[in-house]
């Protein structure tokens, strides 16, 4: 028999920074391989361990693969089976009926995050038929946000840099960032530099994978980082080591920094906030602003999402995003920092999801206090109903006890649009089928590399799955919309939102400061079409050694690096960096402190992506238990033992976890890996459990690791 054997150039879909091609092979309608495309740059052949078992995804035997419905009670998962024409009938009744109530639309609340990437599933006739509908607005603030507000304040957009050109760096500061497990093909490229001479700094309260394998890992404080940098411009400002042509030129407030600095911030202060020494601080300050002497070359911030989930986190970014101006780093392609390179990509958003649509005075709820929102605490008509896809809230919002009680509503009407039965899942009144990657079309842009490429369906849906988009082009057509909204093709839409870019940003956007708005170079896309991403990866059109602030010109609203900020004072904030200590903070909280000392982080464990890939028994095996990492000390102190249960809790809840005895943490912290699905679990929650709904001083973002909790043996 001949093989019919075909290649497809696909697009991982996962929230990562890699964004890598994936060439799918193809036979008789059945994907039977697929591996890291050769020859994307930043792929270079390689995949993730999970996403290089993606088949096991595609084709697992959990799968959602036709509409259910519910049949027992709220949170059984008990489920029977229905047709989509049923379930699309129900679910635009229920929202006709709710719109045209005395509480309206806007008790209908959308719930998604970044399940997946894509351009067209992440959002476009998704935002299109909730803002048509008049539902609440959602602030995707659980991940993200803090940072690009404080990115915002300093540089008017994400700090980024050509990833790539990084090689030539000779001093790389992996700052509270994994980037060995949650970016490994950046990894690779600090490993080149190193190969070139360049030496790999890592600050994090954990010896994560990364702060193993670097040259040298500071294990600061949770929550001090703006502290740190503060510290070191004062040691920069103090020894005269600033590159002031710079600072002349393209800055604004240098001169009130450095008084703020020197004032405020001496080394012996920012030693006792940070818990590091004295000689680390000045050291760190000396390589970091002297690397070009010292090494041979600039130096190059890789500034994560780590330090950014505390009460301070937007300040902290604000304030690090600084440094390379006070060093002259941006001059150099590959240096200065990278936070993001989102904003490297003119994609039209606003095309996509029509804010236009949004009814004046729509409430717009955080989704990180999903909790106060479907407990009826937050302002504006009670939630009820709640769509939920491209995300898992119940294994990853905050606040996970009152999550799941507000989802275990009878009232509420829950829909989940899913590849599997998640935990949220579980809740649902109906459940819808999704199609993964190689099922649908998409466009990728990166957060960590400069190509875009579309995404080509390899294979048909299984089962009765959807796309998102022909989700809520059903949905439209039940509710009578305007075809023209919604009856565009997948194709088309991509095709307009590579288009020219309409600036169509509001002025209120605009002047917010709100970090959602930066506005990436407007030509970027020229010459690019889509079937060129439909061949392969593209690289932005950005010249061949874009140093993006190499002579200044930052979109704020000075056309300067502000390091002074009159946007912040008119707000009524203070127009310098500062430090801004944690909400749940033992120093300045010393009454919390006293029935919770621990300072608990809880990041994903390497082998889940988020909660995603954590129902894969392989990846459950590889992530082993769930294990608390706990210093000898403070070990000891509570009579824990190395394997023994614990149970770690706080006022807000508690979970089981295996106390792992050891010295990947200074006294004071402890680290719990997650994100685990409570089914698989032993007491039915996971970390989450114990985390807060607080938000953080800048662009209203989560606080996973500002977060207190005692731990005690669980005998
Ligand atoms: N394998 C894998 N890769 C992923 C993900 C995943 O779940 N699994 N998630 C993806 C997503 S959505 C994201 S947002 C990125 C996140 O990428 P990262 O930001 O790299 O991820 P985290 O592991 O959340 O945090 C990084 C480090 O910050 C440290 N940290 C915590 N608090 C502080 C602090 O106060 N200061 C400092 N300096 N460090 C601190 C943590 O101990 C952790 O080691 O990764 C993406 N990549
Ligand atoms: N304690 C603690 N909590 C955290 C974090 C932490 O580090 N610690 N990390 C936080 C971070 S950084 C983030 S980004 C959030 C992530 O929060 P979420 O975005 O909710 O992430 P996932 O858990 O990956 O869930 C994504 C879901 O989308 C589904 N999905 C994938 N593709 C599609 C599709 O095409 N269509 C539809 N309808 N569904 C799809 C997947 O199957 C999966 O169930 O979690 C946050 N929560
Ligand atoms: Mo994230």
């Amino acid at each position: 028999m001949r093989r019919e054997l075909a290649t497809v150039t696909a697009v991982c879909p996962h929230d990562c920074p890699d964004t890598c091609g994936m060439v799918v092979t193809v036979e008789a309608g059945r994907a039977v391989a697929l591996r890291g495309d050769p020859d994307h740059p930043f792929t270079r052949g390689f995949l993730c361990q999970k996403v290089a078992n993606y088949l096991d995804r595609v084709y697992h035997p959990d799968r959602v693969l036709h509409p259910l419905r519910r049949v027992g009670p709220k949170g059984s998962g008990r489920f029977e089976r229905t047709t989509w024409p049923d379930a699309v009938r129900e679910i635009a009744a229920r929202f006709k009926s709710i719109a045209a109530s005395p509480d309206g639309p806007q008790a209908v609340l959308p719930y998604s995050y970044a399940g997946t990437m894509g351009k067209l599933m992440y959002g476009s006739l998704d935002r299109r038929f909730f803002h048509r509908l008049g539902a609440s607005l959602l602030d995707r603030t659980i991940c993200a946000t803090a940072g690009a507000a404080g990115c915002d304040v300093t540089l008017g957009t994400r700090a980024m840099t050509d990833p790539e050109a990084a090689v030539d760096c000779r001093l790389i500061v992996n700052w509270g960032s994994n980037t060995a497990v949650t970016n490994t093909h950046f990894w690779r490229v600090e490993h080149e530099a190193r190969k070139r001479g360049a030496k790999i700094v890592t600050i994090d309260p954990y010896q994560s994978p990364t702060a193993k394998r670097s040259d040298w890992w500071l294990p600061i404080r949770p929550g001090t980082d703006a502290a740190l940098a503060l510290g070191v411009m004062h040691v920069i400002f103090r020894e005269g080591w600033q590159d002031q042509a710079y600072l002349d030129a393209h800055c604004v407030g240098a001169a009130e920094l450095r008084a703020r600095v020197l004032a405020e911030y001496p080394v012996d202060r920012v030693s006792g906030i940070t818990g590091l020494t004295g000689e680390e601080i000045e050291k760190f300050a000396q390589d970091y602003a002297r690397s070009k002497h010292l090494f041979g070359g600039p130096a190059l911030i890789r500034v994560n999402y780590g330090l950014q989930r505390h009460g301070g986190g937007g300040m902290a970014v604000r304030t690090i995003v600084c440094l390379p101006a006070l060093a002259g780093d941006w001059r150099h392609p590959g240096a200065g920092a990278l936070l993001s390179t989102s904003k490297a990509y003119p994609f039209d958003d606003h095309y996509l999801t029509r804010p236009d649509l949004v009814p004046p005075g729509t409430r717009t709820v955080n989704m990180v206090q999903l909790a106060e929102a479907l407990h009826g605490e937050v302002s504006g008509p009670p939630v009820r109903a709640l769509f939920v896809y491209n995300s898992n809230p119940a294994a990853v919002c905050p606040d996970q006890s009152r999550v799941l009680s507000g989802l275990a509503r009878e009232d509420l009407f829950t829909v989940v649009h899913d590849q599997f039965r998640t935990d949220t899942a579980d809740y649902a009144d109906i459940v819808l089928p999704a199609t993964t990657q190689l099922e649908h079309f998409d466009l990728h842009g990166s957060y960590g590399h400069l190509y875009v490429q579309a995404n080509n369906p390899a294979i048909a849906p299984l089962g009765e799955a959807k796309p998102n988009t022909e989700v809520f082009r059903l949905l439209a057509r039940e509710m009578g919309f305007e075809p023209e909204l919604f009856e565009e093709t997948d194709e088309e839409l991509a095709r307009r939102c590579l288009g020219s870019w309409t600036a169509a940003v509001s002025a209120a956007e605009l002047s917010s400061g709100s970090g959602r708005d930066g506005r990436g170079p407007g030509n970027a896309f020229d010459g690019i079409t889509l079937e060129a991403t439909e061949a392969g990866p593209v690289r932005l059109n950005l010249p061949r050694n874009w140093a993006p602030f190499a002579d200044g010109r930052f979109p704020t609203p000075s056309g300067k690096c502000e390091l002074y900020s009159e946007r912040e004072a008119r707000a009524g904030r203070d127009p310098l960096p500062h430090y801004v200590p944690p909400h749940e903070d033992p120093q300045t909280r010393p009454d919390l402190a006293a029935k919770y000392p621990l300072q608990l982080l809880t990041p994903p464990a390497p082998s889940f992506l988020n909660s995603t890939f954590a129902n894969l028994d392989q990846q459950r095996k590889a992530a082993g238990e769930r294990t608390l990492e706990i210093h000898p000390d403070d070990a000891a102190r509570r009579g824990v033992a190395d394997g023994e249960m614990v149970r770690v809790f706080n006022g807000r809840g508690r979970f089981r976890a295996r106390a792992v005895v050891a010295e990947t943490v200074k006294p004071g912290v402890v680290v719990s890996l997650g994100l685990w699905w409570r089914r698989w679990t032993d007491d039915g929650v996971n970390c989450n459990a114990t985390t807060s709904t607080a938000t953080t001083d800048l662009g209203g973002g989560a606080t996973f690791f500002d977060n207190l909790v005692e731990v005690e043996p669980a005998r």
